[in-house]
């Protein structure tokens, strides 16, 4: 008899779909599905992960034995070896490098490959506490924004982006959903069809942009004028709720002082956008009932992405957007449950011997090369991550991968370009082989993963990777032995009212999801805001005037600003391998004609992409979907999947400067483009 067993889609994404899957009496999975039970998922899953089993749990890549390096880094040449004999050998170098050079001189690098919370942050997280190892600054993606929402608001979240389906007048403002959030672009179209307006404000045409009903390109990282110039036109024709201003606020005149210098001819001039387009901006969004103003993560990987969330999280307020159902601002929902989680009692941080050195993730390249760290880092342990493709300055981090006396363990699904400069990987479980418990970014529903199927080979999960290798390097702390269930009961264990009556038992009698507990409808900070003060702090948007210039070429040379963003068909560098990841071809640049006359470039012409720090071949689109000055390419792609991009990996040309929150400035990048010869 075949069975059908509840899961959900462990990848970063705001969807976080619920799915099924199929098992037939061997035990195989045979067929996964979008669960139909939950709303948002509505039984389909998205085209990247609808091959899920054959694409990573069956795929004929799929690594099931731990492998020994043979070759030199990074060539891709492993031996297979016994998972023991593999575990052993880490441990030992784990032991040795700290006796030599001590516990910081061992990173740990994950992110979220997978966002569960037992495989990502838990054992894992103990182990490198006891040990005492470096911590990884994890600011790549999120933090940004959210310094600048919460500035003003107290919390990144706000109205649920399911709620879309309430408002009147959306503004997708920096986000691609149509490519990034497939599960909660219906509800803006359930929007449409009850008359709402659609806005895009994004520097590319993307496929969102241009199923809107306006699409506003600014230049790139001038979303802080737009938003003050916004304010501007708001103040002066007296668009604002002074009520909600009055209760709710606090700091209204420093905006208002601030808006004033953004004038619609100086906000045009900066943003490039016409005067009266802002000026009618300005009245469609104030008169628009209920407004939304959906954000994701385009504007945060600038060098002052933060300042930018900072001045739009303003405008919800100037205009009361906030008192209905459905107006506002949508954005992270995840402090939802991270608040709620019993997170300390998971990753139980207090087991560190003392303070732990930090390193930030963006610039693991320097600090894999940097010869006066103290101490340098001797072992690099990946799970969850593919660095050597996501990071920017990816010579640098090749480089620092490439060090003789680095010791790289990976553990993995697939032989990435990360995995191929380790000295050993290891096997990991897929989806379908380890239970975990999975919050959202995109909506509130707390989801169960149990696991389906038996691992392939010597497939270990991350738990059980950390739990064994605890016990050879002999730490006695009892916690090293929680099962997973003990792990997913620890993270549930929490007084807070949105987990009430929410456990794993539950969790699987509900079809493998439930609502965290919040009010329906949801209609956040009516009655305030998480402030000290209760209000929404609108001098945190005055102060984003100071930064409100764009990122400028530093060199004539490189006059170009290259925007790299997420393909349809991969998750960030995740299934580029694949036949599926391969399909779109290119690798494609988009250039606008313009630029392309004045480099003799026609569309599909060959083209070489350079900068200060590499040069990599694209073939040009190009079409009007880009500024003038403006070029774009999806990120993601392996040196080594075949065919698809001659090595052409978008970070070799980005830089690894900081923004205001310690992440990434991707888009802070300028190249230039020449016809291949
Ligand atoms: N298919 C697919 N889905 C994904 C992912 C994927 O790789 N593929 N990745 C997942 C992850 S990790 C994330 S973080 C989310 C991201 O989801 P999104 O934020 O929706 O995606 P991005 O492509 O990073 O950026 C969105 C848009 O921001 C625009 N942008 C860049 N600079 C600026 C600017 O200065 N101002 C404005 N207004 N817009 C700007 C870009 O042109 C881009 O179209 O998607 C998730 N979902
Ligand atoms: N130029 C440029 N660079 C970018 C971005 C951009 O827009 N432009 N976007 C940035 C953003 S927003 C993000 S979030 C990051 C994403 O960076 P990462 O989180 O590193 O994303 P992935 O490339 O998906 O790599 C995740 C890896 O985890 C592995 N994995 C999955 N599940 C498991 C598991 O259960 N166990 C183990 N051990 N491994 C597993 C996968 O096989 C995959 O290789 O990239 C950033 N990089
Ligand atoms: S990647 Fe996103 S849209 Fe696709 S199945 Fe996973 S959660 Fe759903
Ligand atoms: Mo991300």
């Amino acid at each position: 008899m075949s069975r059908t067993v509840t899961g959900a889609c462990p990848h970063d994404c705001p969807d976080r779909c619920s799915w099924l899957v199929r098992v037939d009496d061997s035990g195989r999975a045979v067929a996964l599905q979008g669960n139909p039970a939950h709303p948002l998922t509505a039984g389909r899953l998205c085209g990247k992960v609808a091959g899920y089993l054959e694409d990573r749990v069956y795929s004929s890549q799929r690594l099931t034995r731990a492998l020994r390096r043979t070759g030199d880094k990074g060539d891709g040449r492993f031996a297979e070896i016994d998972l023991d004999e593999a575990l052993e050998e880490v441990a030992a170098r784990l032991a040795g490098i700290v006796l030599d050079v001590g516990p910081a001189a061992v990173v740990p690098f994950s992110y979220e490959g997978t966002q569960g919370l037992l495989q990502s942050k838990s054992m894992s997280e103990r182990f490198f506490a006891r040990l005492g190892a470096t911590e990884l600054v994890k600011a790549i993606c999120g933090p940004t924004g959210g310094l600048g929402v919460a500035a003003v608001n107290g919390t990144t979240t706000g109205v649920l982006p399911e709620d879309a389906e309430h408002a009147r007048l959306i503004i997708v403002w920096g986000a691609n959903p149509v490519v990034t959030t497939q599960h909660l672009w219906p509800a803006i179209l359930r929007a449409r069809q009850a008359g709402a307006r659609l806005i895009v404000i994004d520097p590319v045409a993307t496929r969102t942009a241009r199923a809107a009903d306006w699409h506003i390109a600014p230049r790139p990282g001038t979303d802080t004028a737009l938003a003050l110039g916004l304010a501007h036109v708001i103040f002066e024709h007296e668009l604002t709720d002074e009520r909600w201003i009055a209760t709710h606020t606090s700091g209204v005149a420093e905006l208002r002082a601030a808006a004033a210098e953004f004038t619609p001819a100086r906000t045009a001039e900066i943003t490039g956008l016409r005067t009266e387009d802002i000026v009618r901006l300005a009245h469609e969004y104030a008169i628009g009932s209920p407004s939304l103003i959906r954000l994701l993560v385009g504007m945060e990987h600038h060098t002052h992405g933060a300042a930018a969330y900072a001045a739009i999280a303003c405008l919800p307020s100037l205009t009361g957007a906030w008192r209905k159902h459905g107006g506002g601002l949508a954005y992270h929902t995840s402090p939802h449950f991270m608040d709620a989680f019993n997170m300390a009692g998971l990753k139980m941080p207090h087991l560190a011997p003392g303070p732990r050195r930090r390193i930030n993730m963006v610039q693991l390249g320097r600090a894999l090369t940097d010869p006066e760290l103290d101490p340098p880092v001797r072992a690099l342990f990946v799970h969850g991550s593919n660095p050597a493709v996501i990071l920017p300055r990816q010579r640098l981090v090749r480089a620092g991968l490439r060090r003789d006396d680095l010791f790289t363990v990976v553990h993995e699904h697939v032989l990435t370009d990360t995995a191929r400069y380790a000295d050993i990987v290891l096997p990991a479980t897929s989806q379908l082989e380890h239970l975990d418990l999975m919050k959202s970014w995109g909506h509130v529903d707390l989801t169960l993963n149990l696991p389906a199927v038996a691992p392939p080979g010597d497939a270990i999960s991350v738990t059980d990777l950390f739990r064994d290798l605890a016990r050879r390097m002999g730490f006695a702390n009892p916690c090293f032995r929680d099962t997973d269930e003990d792990l997913l009961a620890t993270a549930l264990d929490s007084p807070h009212p949105h987990l009430t009556g929410i456990t794993a038992a539950s969790l699987a009698e509900h079809g493998g999801w439930q609502r965290l507990n919040l009010p329906q409808p949801y209609v956040p900070f009516v009655d305030g805001f998480p402030t000290s003060d209760r209000r929404a702090h609108l001098d945190a948007g005055a102060r984003a005037a100071s930064t409100a210039l764009p990122a400028q070429p530093t060199d004539a040379r490189w006059p170009l600003q290259l925007l790299s963003v997420k393909g349809l068909r991969s998750m960030n560098s995740t299934y580029a391998d694949t036949e599926r990841g391969r399909r779109d071809g290119g690798p494609w640049l988009d250039l606008h004609p313009d630029d392309a006359d004045e480099r003799g470039i026609a569309d599909g012409d060959p083209v070489h992409v350079h900068n200060q720090q590499d040069s990599l071949s694209f073939y040009a689109r190009v079409s009007t979907c880009v500024l003038p000055g403006v070029v774009a390419a999806v990120f993601g792609a392996w040196t080594v999947s075949p065919g698809r991009n001659d090595g052409a990996t978008v970070n070799l040309l980005t830089d690894d400067s900081l923004t205001e929150a310690g992440g990434s400035s991707y888009h802070d990048t300028f190249v230039q483009v020449t016809r291949q010869v």
